[in-house]
């Protein structure tokens, strides 16, 4: 009985002795992003890290590119202990508490700097949440700001309406209702078939995502509405990372703090690569105009109204701490 507690643990917590060796300790990180994006490239960074700073006490594997589990199940396989770490896109899970949206509400955060502090507004809200959830927040990495990916010309709201439109949150979705849109859920990994398919004919998402997946060879146009940063969030399963010990949970603790500045840096710096990759592939990347910007704020106010009902009281304490620290 004792064997087999002690063996199912060591499972859960991808613990392994190698005969005569000293114990190591082999996490699997899944993550939904192609190896090349910048996330992707950081959490591989971040596994390096801790590799040399336990000396391979903890060896951490990233699988990228959603081949260990989709996009959606990444959170619930960290959650249940299936991976011992995972990225995912918190957006994506407003549903569950509308905490994990408030970086998607439109034209909240203008800007990294907003971005960043936005973060810091939200983030004893989701230390505590992920550890109900049985998981520990390591570190969160902003996206460059969302715009608008059409295959059409788009002047206002107007120009939107009928059209196949890709989300990925809840917000996206009811932005896609508002404005009389399509609402379609797909995955960043389907996205090129789906445009490809004509299963989608328009987005909002990162210079990054359409450089990424080369949205200019089906899509035209990009509206740069800085619409609102979203992140990622990494976390680890609450068990894995308490039967680590002290010395190799503080060597985490250290380089996801080193993760998150670099990949905040890196964020910014993929942005502008990005929108020139995506003027180099042929897209005409704009600015929104003043129709478009208006017709967009409306549906802000609508969607961050509705938002600020649902959040209660944690969301009210997530926005006065984001307008007071501003
Ligand atoms: N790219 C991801 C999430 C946000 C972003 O910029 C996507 O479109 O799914």
């Amino acid at each position: 009985m004792i064997r087999r507690t002690l063996l199912a643990t060591a499972l859960a917590t991808g613990l392994c002795f190698a005969a005569g060796a000293q114990a190591q300790t082999k996490w699997d990180l899944a993550s939904a992003y192609p190896t090349f994006n910048f996330h992707s490239q950081n959490l591989a960074q971040f596994a390096k890290d801790i590799d040399g700073a336990t000396k391979g006490a903890l060896k951490i594997t990233v699988h990228s590119g959603a081949s260990l589990f989709k996009g959606p199940e990444i959170k619930r396989a960290v959650q249940g202990g299936q991976a011992q770490a995972g990225e995912f896109f918190m957006v994506s899970f407003q549903n569950e508490y509308p905490i994990f949206g408030a970086d998607g509400l439109p034209f909240l955060a203008a800007n990294y700097d907003e971005a960043f502090k936005l973060y810091q507004a939200q983030k004893p809200f989701l230390q505590k949440k992920l550890d109900e959830q049985g998981m520990v927040l390591l570190y969160a990495v902003a996206w460059p700001p969302q715009g608008i990916y059409t295959k059409k010309p788009v002047q206002s709201a107007a120009d939107l309406k009928g059209m196949k439109w890709r989300v990925y949150s809840p917000t996206t979705a009811r932005i896609g209702e508002l404005v009389g849109a399509q609402p379609v859920t797909i995955q960043e990994a389907e996205l090129s078939q789906a445009l490809a398919t004509g299963v989608i004919e328009g987005l909002i998402t990162s210079s990054a995502t359409g450089a990424d997946n080369k949205l200019f060879e089906n899509l035209k146009y990009y509206y740069n509405v800085q619409a609102w940063i979203p992140k990622n969030a990494v976390v680890a399963n609450k068990r894995a990372f308490n039967a680590l010990d002290k010395a190799t949970q503080d060597a985490v603790v250290k380089a996801a703090a080193a993760a998150e500045e670099r990949g905040w840096k890196e964020s910014r710096a993929v942005d502008a690569k990005s929108l020139a990759a995506l003027k180099a592939g042929g897209m005409q990347v704009e600015a929104p105009s003043a129709q478009l910007k208006a017709d967009l704020a409306k549906v802000g106010e609508t969607v961050i109204k509705e938002w600020t009902d649902k959040a209660g009281a944690d969301g009210k304490a997530v926005l006065d701490a984001f307008k007071g620290g501003k």
